[in-house]
């Protein structure tokens, strides 16, 4: 049936985001909304991105999509909410040369293919299901023709997971957790875009690029569930820090950028540390050495310079994130780094994997 011959495609390329005000904790786990607002940077779509291809066709009967080359299920309550959300969206799309009309309607009963590759870990704590939902989204949007802004679309992105809305747009961008039950204000806000303080620059230490043993989803929930901290957290620091962050940032002030940064990724640690069940084994523990050495590393040579050179923020996974003022600090942090964690040594980064021998 020549019906039933045609494919249309749609391909698109999302980075991913670093958090320098941290969310840790929903209100709603179905949702995925916030205890509180947060604040990140979208990396360059150069480095850390994920690329993801949507297809469509009669001929396909079910939704499938591969990750990384492998088929991944699509029964998850996460990926559902999207593809239900874009596809009540979908508009009439018609391409003239391949002779394909389909209108608002036929989405009901068309199904989609997805493939999607990271050129980064995936779930080592580098935000890829950031960088996937947010480009698995925007790509469906596309597809079906979807006239919705951005804004919108980070609504539907968040119920993939939540850091996910955060990549719709570049530079510096606000999750803003929202008042309402149903999440419609719950949204990502661009700040400032990627050329306002583009001295900026970010090395990413990557040091263990195998998979978490503990989710995200179930660490913060674990949190909320048990820890005494979180609450104080997310009521009396965060709202203050956010509205400080957002000052800083439109200052291009690194000296209370870097003071925030720092602040809140330890206090985002803190909260887990405060969290029964968090901190069981050998591995998250020696992770938990290395970040301190690390830290210590950049509030000595901070310290000595009497002004900020370099912020450091560490997610939930252990690699190190490092925002450097300008190019001259960038040059100068890794000279230091590679004097501090020799590669091939018994400090190189490398070597706090549980597993090296050297350990
Ligand atoms: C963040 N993280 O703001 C924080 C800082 C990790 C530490 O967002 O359950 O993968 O999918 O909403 O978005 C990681 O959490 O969790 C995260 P879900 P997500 O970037």
């Amino acid at each position: 049936d020549e019906s039933q011959k045609w494919v249309l495609m749609v391909t698109a390329q999302t980075p991913t985001n670093i958090a320098v005000i941290k969310y840790w904790g929903k209100r709603d786990e179905n949702l995925i909304l916030a205890i509180n607002d947060s604040i990140s940077v979208t990396l360059d779509p150069a480095h850390l991105c994920t690329t993801t291809t949507v297809a469509v066709s009669p001929a396909f009967n079910q939704d499938r999509m591969w990750l990384l080359g492998k088929e991944i299920s699509l029964s998850g309550g996460r990926y559902q909410n999207c593809l239900r959300e874009i596809r009540a969206r979908a508009n009439d799309v018609e391409d003239e040369k391949k002779g394909i009309k389909i209108t608002k309607k036929d989405w009901e009963n068309l199904r989609v293919h997805v493939a999607s590759y990271n050129n980064f870990p995936t779930a080592a704590g580098l935000a890829s299901s950031a960088a996937g939902f947010a480009c698995l989204v925007y790509s469906l949007a596309k597809l079906m023709n979807v006239q919705e802004d951005n804004g919108r679309l980070s609504a539907i992105a968040r119920q993939g997971s939540g850091s996910a809305c955060r990549s719709l747009y570049g530079g510096f961008v606000k999750w803003v957790m929202g008042k309402e039950e149903n999440g419609s204000d719950s949204i990502a806000v661009p700040l400032v875009d990627e050329r306002h303080w583009d001295e900026l620059v970010i090395i990413i230490a990557v040091v263990c690029s195998r998979q978490k043993e503990t989710s995200s989803t179930s660490g913060m929930r674990e949190t909320v569930e048990t820890s005494a901290l979180i609450e104080h957290r997310a009521k009396e620091v965060v709202p203050k820090r956010i509205i400080q962050m957002e000052e800083a940032i439109q200052k291009r002030d690194f000296a209370t950028f870097t003071h925030l940064t720092c602040a809140d990724s330890n206090q985002f640690h803190a909260v887990c540390l405060d969290t029964v069940n968090f901190l069981l084994n050998v591995s998250q523990i020696l992770m938990v050495c290395l970040i301190f050495r690390i830290i210590s590393c950049v509030e000595k040579w901070n310290r000595s310079e009497g002004t900020p050179q370099v912020a450091y923020t560490f997610d939930a996974g252990p690699n190190a994130v490092l925002i450097a003022r300008n190019r001259t600090s960038t040059s100068l942090l890794l000279q230091r780094l590679l004097f501090h964690f020799p590669p091939n040594s018994e400090t190189d980064l490398n070597s706090y994997v549980i597993g090296d021998k050297s350990l």
